[in-house]
């Protein structure tokens, strides 16, 4: 039991047969995962800053929709875009909120 305890505390996370070594394939694996893993949380990240900008230029640019509307005439258009208003800024500041917070929380980690 003791003996199982210490041979897991010393398996290397490389060593994927579990030989207690790591070989040079098991290491070039090993770095790749990490690379890709490295990699993948680089392109969330750029996904959320983007999600985040796109939801905030929305938001800023909404009020402008609305009199685009009005000068074009859309009465209905800007009647609905009125309506929806309410729903959407807090739809939008859910999202960047979420954004900051989990930057904030990842920051701390
Ligand atoms: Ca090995």
């Amino acid at each position: 039991m003791a003996e199982e305890e210490i041979k897991a505390s010393d398996h290397h996370p490389a060593d994927t047969n579990g030989d207690g070594k790591v070989s040079r394939k098991e290491q070039e694996m090993y770095m790749e995962f990490k690379r890709k893993e490295l990699e993948d949380a680089d392109a969330m990240r750029d996904g959320q800053r983007k999600m985040a900008w796109f939801a905030l230029g929305g938001m800023l640019l909404y009020p402008f929709a609305v009199v685009l509307a009005v000068l074009v005439g859309l009465e209905s258009a800007s009647k609905i875009l009125g309506d929806m208003a309410a729903t959407y800024f807090v739809a939008v500041a859910g999202i960047v909120a979420a954004f900051f917070g989990s930057q904030a929380f990842g920051n701390k980690k």
